[in-house]
């Protein structure tokens, strides 16, 4: 039987084709139907450019349906997928091509040359453009072939998707995804969730991360359920988009970005079955505040890109503010204490995760991989839990050196090294601090060169902004005379963090 994700969506597809699955804000609707025959054209397009079975197609597109669908053909044809935020700056497109080795690059027009550089200079012939609208050389190439493809066979264990994620020491890692990782996951989801055929999910998530693509589509997908679908988080849209919405899924500054809008009712939130937060911890004070404006308790879960999602809690029985939830059906999940024993109830360590949502590796970085693993299977999350006596996973710190900004990762280590890069910069240091709308804000302190006081805050954050993407950038930069260290000569993080957290706080609130 094939193993492929598409062929399992393909087996749940609905009895009527004609049925709608995406409404955009702008009022386009594409069916099941279209869904198929779009699929079909792309993969077609794509073998007919001369790639094969496990190649891969790095993708750097506006949200539009059509990139989800150019999703799915990759899945269809049995192509790896390899989505790129929007936010990258050449430098980074440059590492990630040449790590993954695409067969396809397909970019938005605007940075068409150069993409085309960055691709030649690694090897890779095929440049193809897509809108924000789904249109651009990629969609006319696809119109001159047929609708007809056979979905391609795929083994469990073959990878549908690599996901690049930042490391705590170097150069991001490809995360390599297995038909078997997303499939479980989603079906884990459908079923925990509840989702079904008669849901409409309110889409406002990016999509080339593992939260909007696979935890909002692949379950919306296998579930045969209907999406509306905005290209962008925009709260005044959310609000009135919801009464036609039963499920909602975001990052925690949707849900304070919807908390600033008086128009967040009881009333607007009537058809709502369900809200989703993820991606970083929900504040108690947001859960609560939300419960009591609109009598809803967000269902906080907690994944990752390697393992997509661990745990999450209930959807009947009692969501605890300040947890994660059980693990999913299929999931185990374990703390593990500095010394490698396991550790039981309330004991704080390392949480470890096992399950078929695992994924098998990162790509061609056996070393790496081998690292983040244990002898016996287990992956290492490098994020600092308990469980607790009823069961309640929490997550109470973090071994990596991470920030997350508004949903989104950034490892200091490759923000320091730009910093670094900075004529006039000694060295620098960079935290996160607490931000009312971003959950943590990134904070460069610097060490500057003596006499240079022309590396000012603006000239830092102006040099950095080309370097690496938007969300990346220190919002702040605070000038030091020597970094704090410790004996060992290490950077006191948390001495920073104390130095800073309090005056940032105070400049925002
Ligand atoms: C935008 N900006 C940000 C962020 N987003 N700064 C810090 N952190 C951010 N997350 C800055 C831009 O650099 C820009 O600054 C200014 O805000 C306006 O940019 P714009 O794109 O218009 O902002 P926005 O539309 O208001 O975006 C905020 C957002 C967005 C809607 C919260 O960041 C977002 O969609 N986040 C979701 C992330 C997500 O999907 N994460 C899932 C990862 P300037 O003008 O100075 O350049 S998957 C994952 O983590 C795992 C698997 C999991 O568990 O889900
Ligand atoms: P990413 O590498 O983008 O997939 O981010 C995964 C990381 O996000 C996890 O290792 C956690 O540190 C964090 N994360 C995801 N969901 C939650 C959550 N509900 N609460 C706290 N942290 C979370």
């Amino acid at each position: 039987m094939n193993q492929s994700l598409y062929a399992l969506i393909e087996s749940r597809f609905p009895a009527d084709p004609s049925r709608i699955l995406i409404e955009t804000d702008g009022g386009a609707a594409y069916s099941w139907r279209d869904l198929d025959a779009l699929t079909a054209r792309y993969a077609r397009l794509m073998s007919e450019l001369g790639l094969a079975k496990g190649d891969r197609v790095a993708v750097q597109t506006d949200k539009s349906p059509q990139a989800m669908f150019l999703y799915l053909a990759c899945l269809r044809g049995g192509f790896i997928f390899l989505p790129m935020n929007t936010a990258y700056q050449p430098d980074e497109v440059d590492y990630l091509v040449g790590n993954a080795e695409p067969r396809l690059l397909v970019c938005r027009p605007e940075v068409e040359t150069t993409t085309k550089d960055i691709a030649a200079a690694h090897g890779c012939l095929n440049v193809l453009t897509m809108d924000g609208d789904g249109r651009g050389s990629f969609a006319e190439a696809a119109q001159a072939v047929p609708a007809d493809f056979s979905t391609v066979d795929c083994a469990a264990d073959d990878v549908a998707c690599i996901l690049y994620t930042s490391g705590t020491t170097g150069r991001p890692k490809g995360a390599m995804l297995t038909h078997r990782n997303l499939s479980a996951n989603a079906l884990a989801l459908v079923s925990y969730w509840g989702i079904t055929a008669g849901d409409v999910l309110l889409h406002a998530l990016p999509i080339f991360h593992a939260h909007g693509l696979f935890v909002a589509c692949n379950t919306t997908l296998l579930a045969g359920a209907r999406m509306l679908w905005l290209a962008r988080f925009d709260g005044d849209r959310v609000l009135e988009l919801l009464s036609r919405a039963t499920t909602f899924m975001g990052v925690p500054t949707f849900y304070t970005r919807l908390l600033a809008s008086p128009r967040l009712t009881r009333d607007a939130c009537r058809h709502m079955r369900l809200f989703v937060s993820g991606s970083a911890p929900l504040l108690e004070e947001t859960f609560r505040a939300f419960e009591e404006r609109t009598g809803f308790s967000i269902l906080e879960r907690y994944g990752m890109t390697e393992t997509g999602m661990n745990t999450s809690n209930p959807l009947t029985g009692e969501r605890r503010p300040g947890t994660v939830g059980f693990p999913l059906p299929g999931v185990s999940v374990r703390a593990v204490g500095d010394d490698g024993n396991v550790l039981g109830t309330d004991g704080v360590g390392v949480l470890q995760v096992k399950g078929e949502n695992v994924f098998s590796g990162y790509w061609r970085m056996p070393e790496k991989t081998g690292e983040d693993f244990t002898a016996d299977g287990w992956f290492k999350t490098g994020d600092v839990g308990k469980i607790d006596a009823d069961g309640y996973v929490h997550i109470v710190g973090r071994a990596k050196d991470l920030i997350i900004s508004g949903g989104y990762n950034v490892y200091p280590k490759e923000v320091e090294s730009v910093v670094d890069r900075i004529d006039g910069v000694v060295e620098s240091a960079v935290i996160g601090v607490p931000h009312p709308d971003f959950g943590e804000a990134v904070t460069a302190v610097v060490k500057r060169l003596p006499g240079r006081t022309d590396v000012t805050e603006a000239a830092v954050i102006a040099e950095v902004k080309t370097r690496i993407a938007n969300y990346k950038v220190p919002k702040t930069v605070h000038f030091v005379e020597e970094l704090p260290r410790n004996a060992m000569g290490k950077v006191q993080k948390n001495v920073l963090r104390e130095m800073f957290s309090s005056r940032v706080s105070s400049l925002i609130g």
